[in-house]
């Protein structure tokens, strides 16, 4: 979509994984700062946009309000085919893609919450949790970049991106099994060498 995108974004948050695929795409973009320490995102100017008071809220071209970080990297993949961040629609390729895109919010983030915040709690039953266990996601990734360079094989995709910022965060977080993981290292070494996530991180 030809334009201008409006970014509500705030360094260190889900935003940053937007503001990254924004470059990825070299789309046209504007950064609006939000003060989620002063509570802006709950303010109602803001709620009317998003309900939910969160980052990652893009604004398109055409005045539509996108939220949901890994739907804002399939959108924009989509738009810009010319990056090249999403295989054709109907492959078994895009099959792979959607699923670690779709890994990434529904395994990787929550299981990890789970971990970091619930340390003295017994873990939820495996059954009933969508990600099942820490371990089990743990393992599956680390399994796939055992094999391939990409969650989605040899090349980057617009799920690379969601998979690797997801576990770059761990790490920073010191989630449990990232840092001696080599396969995950290797892979957010991979990602993280990329320019359009080195020219996200530029101050706002
Ligand atoms: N499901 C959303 C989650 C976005 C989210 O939780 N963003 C956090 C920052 S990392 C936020 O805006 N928190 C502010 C708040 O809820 O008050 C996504 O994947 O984009």
């Amino acid at each position: 979509m030809l334009g201008r995108y409006k970014l509500y974004f705030k360094p260190q948050t889900r935003a940053f994984v937007a503001r990254w695929m924004l470059e990825e795409v070299q789309a046209d973009y504007e950064l609006a700062a939000i003060d989620l320490e002063a509570g802006e995102n709950r303010a109602p100017a803001f709620l009317a946009i998003n309900p939910m008071g969160k980052v990652p809220t893009l604004i398109l071209p055409d005045g539509t309000v996108m939220t949901e970080s890994a739907a804002i990297l399939a959108h924009l993949a989509d738009c810009f085919p010319e990056a090249s961040l999403a295989p054709e629609i109907g492959t078994s390729a895009r099959a792979i893609y959607y699923r670690w895109l779709f890994f990434a919010p529904s395994c990787l983030e929550p299981a990890t919450v789970d971990v970091m915040m619930r340390k003295d709690s017994e873990p939820l039953p495996k059954h009933a949790v969508g990600w099942g266990s820490y371990d089990d996601v743990v393992d599956t990734v680390e399994g796939q970049l055992d094999r391939a360079a990409y969650v989605t094989g040899e090349t980057f995709t617009a799920a690379d991106l969601a998979v690797g910022a997801a576990l770059w965060w761990m790490t920073q977080f010191g989630a449990p099994r990232m840092a001696q993981s080599q396969a995950i290292q290797s892979f957010i070494g991979r990602v993280t060498a990329r320019d359009a996530f080195k020219r996200a991180q530029a101050a706002v």
